[in-house]
């Protein structure tokens, strides 16, 4: 059986980026399709029983499927110019664990059904929805706003969601797949620098900050780029830009320890010799409280308002996501420092699909050096020796938590 190491080696060059360096692996795409066609080839080779539901949630039975399942997984979509670890190390991950687990015999002392999952859309990247997958098992997106979802072309994730399989009359919250889980376990790279220097390759996680995302529209004049006069104008570029640089101070002005990021803008109509009639952009924040969020958001909001009404342009702002800060399951942590005693129990600013679920059922993460600290980058990094190092612990937690006599 293939390690960790060559499990990821096997897709290295599935979805990459062909803007430039980096992976473009959107949710319901072909590519996302490929990776979860490797991962059902991987699954069955180890002789798993696989089925993908209704949500395009692909499950793998270690064990006959039973309830009080012990699950682990994580994601294959990327965001745009993504690295190479964030969702495929823990999906990989979950597989030479099963190996290990297999090789050691620990399997056969397992008392609790033990599962493999893989998540569509986490990122959110084509619908704007952060991990709609989990969101819609656990019913907290409606299935209609979800169909709903349009992606950059247009297209509906009705539309998207037919085209691959799904019956878009049957997505949705699914009580008998969510019942079946007694506890999920996601492994996951390190999104930032908390191992780097601690001499520790696996923290585990304690919470995820509240994140959300919300768009917002600068609808100004469209004009000639060369008749129309400076003083003239009703330029939704100058507006958003200034709402953009205005930024930095308004976070810091709210709570420095906040983050706030646009990352994606969009200009209609985007000639060189055209004043644009709108802009979009996409605004990013996120803060341990939720409150803080909001008062962030409200105040770039009226900074924005501000600047439109200067400048003659209308603001609308919306919201496309959001994440709740969570807190993960004490108990289970608890169980988990058993394991791996060594191991640092770090904070997450990133999101992830364990932070949906841990709203309806007990979660736990488990995260593995990434020696650069940096994500959503091609810059993000893992070493081999971390990567096993995250299996054996992988491995070990799901011993413990599924009931294996000897679990280390
Ligand atoms: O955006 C996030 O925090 C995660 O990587 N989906
Ligand atoms: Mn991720
Ligand atoms: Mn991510």
């Amino acid at each position: 059986m293939s390690d960790v190491v060559s499990l990821l080696n096997d897709i290295r060059d599935v979805g990459r980026d062909p803007r430039g360096p980096g992976y473009m692996r959107p949710g319901f795409s072909s590519t996302e399709l490929n990776l979860r066609e490797w991962f059902v080839g991987e699954a069955q080779a180890r002789g798993l029983d696989v089925e993908i539901d209704h949500n395009g949630i692909t499950w793998a039975w270690v064990t006959a499927p039973g309830e009080n399942a012990v699950v682990t997984g994580s994601h294959l979509d990327s965001v745009p110019g993504g690295g190479e670890f964030d969702g495929p190390l823990g999906v990989a991950s979950a597989l030479a664990a099963v190996d290990q687990l297999k090789a050691d015999g620990r399997l056969e002392q397992l008392n609790r059904p033990l599962a493999l999952a893989v998540f569509p859309e986490e990122e959110g990247s084509r619908f704007g929805v952060a991990c709609l997958g989990s969101r819609l098992i656990t019913g907290v997106i409606e299935p209609d706003r979800a169909l709903g979802l349009k992606d950059a072309e247009g297209r509906t994730f009705a539309e998207v969601a037919s085209e691959v399989g799904l019956n878009p009359d049957l997505v949705g919250k699914d009580k008998e797949r969510l019942s079946r889980i007694g506890s999920f376990l996601e492994l996951h790279v390190e999104q930032g620098v908390g191992l780097i220097d601690i001499g520790q390759p696996v923290a585990i996680g304690s919470s995820i900050v509240g994140h959300g995302r919300w768009r917002f529209t600068f609808a100004g004049q469209g004009n000639h780029a060369g008749t129309t006069p400076m003083t003239k104008r009703a330029d939704p570029v100058v507006a958003g830009s200034q709402v953009i640089g205005a930024i930095p101070a308004v976070v810091a002005g709210v709570d420095g320890k906040a983050v706030a990021t646009v990352g994606r803008t969009i200009l209609h109509p985007g000639g060189t010799n055209v004043i644009a009639s709108s802009m979009d952009f996409w605004l990013d924040i996120r803060h341990p409280d939720d409150g803080v969020v909001g008062a962030v958001l409200r105040a770039i909001t009226q900074r924005a308002q501000e600047i439109g009404h200067d400048l003659g342009v209308e603001v609308t702002v919306s919201q496309e996501s959001y994440s709740a800060t969570t807190h993960f399951n004490s108990a289970f942590n608890q169980r988990l420092q058993g394991v791996l005693p060594e191991a640092p129990i770090l904070d997450s600013g990133a999101g992830h699909d364990a932070g949906i679920l841990a709203g309806f059922v007990p979660s736990a993460m488990l995260f593995v050096r990434n020696p650069t600290g940096v994500s959503h980058a091609p810059e993000e990094a893992c070493e081999e020796d971390d990567q096993r190092a995250g299996v054996k612990a992988l491995a070990d937690a799901l011993a413990m938590e599924a009931g294996a006599v000897s679990y280390t």
